[in-house]
């Protein structure tokens, strides 16, 4: 389960790598479905760079499992309890094809360009990654991450209100000063709040960077989302309490 010392940097950083959560044979499993969604569709010949495969959760049970057969999800809740999380209905594969050396300059935040017809742009709680190969190096394909970017998201939407959220396309207006690759091998899983300025790291190594991202909600997320991305623990009750 998460430590203290761990929630505390979650509720600093706005994100924290949990160890070794995802065992192998769900990970051998997910690998698999992976290789046959390379095969059934396939990048472009000499593809470098990023290649996401959006698919929906019930009809991937291999690349679900990840989520929900494993504890990654339990962890999850454990951030935001006693609120609940819903199944995610749609996960995202998300591959790095090397030689693609990168370091991305700033971060964006999510879901902002799909609004919804009542005007609520596509905010979650938490972004969950299922790491799958080894990214424990730099340049293996990492997520980039601006650490406490959340807290001075908040502080911008608290001030400008959450029209600020979408002002600026996918891109907030905040200082993007220490890019941080996110360090992590597989079987590791990434929580991130929803409200960090995040990007896609390059690779440089032999092999194909292979994540599996998951976005969850709280129950009841569409109706609160307003006053989470003006207070970045407001989803969070659990982070909130252990650093009180
Ligand atoms: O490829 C990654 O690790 C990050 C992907 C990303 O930034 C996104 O899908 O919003």
């Amino acid at each position: 389960m998460w430590t203290g010392r761990q929630l505390a940097e979650f509720a600093r950083d706005g994100y924290a790598v949990l160890r070794d959560v995802v065992p192998a044979a769900l990970r051998d499993r997910a690998v698999a479905r992976i290789d046959a969604l390379m095969t059934e569709r396939p990048p472009a010949d000499g593809h470098t760079g990023h290649h996401f495969y959006w698919l929906e959760a019930a009809d991937e049970p291999d690349l679900a499992a990840l989520l929900i057969g494993s504890a990654a999800m339990e962890r999850a809740e454990a951030l935001t309890a006693p609120r609940e999380i819903v199944q995610p209905s749609g996960l995202q594969v998300a591959l790095t094809f090397p030689p693609f050396p990168q370091v991305p300059g700033r971060g964006h935040l999510d879901g902002l360009s799909s609004i919804e017809p009542g005007g609520r742009p596509g905010t979650f709680t938490m972004l969950v990654g299922v790491v799958l190969s080894d990214q424990s190096r730099e340049q293996t394909g990492n997520l980039y991450v601006w650490p406490g970017t959340h807290r001075a998201c908040a502080e911008l939407f608290r001030r400008e209100g959450v029209q600020a959220l979408t002002a600026n396309g996918a891109y907030p207006d905040i200082p993007h000063d220490s890019p941080t690759p996110v360090l992590a091998s597989p079987g590791d899983v990434i929580y991130s709040s929803y409200l960090l300025s995040h990007n896609i790291g390059g690779n440089t190594s032999p092999m194909i960077r292979k994540t599996v991202y998951f976005r969850l909600k709280v129950r009841g997320h569409d109706d609160t989302w307003r006053d989470y991305v003006q207070d970045e623990l407001y989803e969070f009750d659990a982070v909130r309490d252990a650093v009180r």
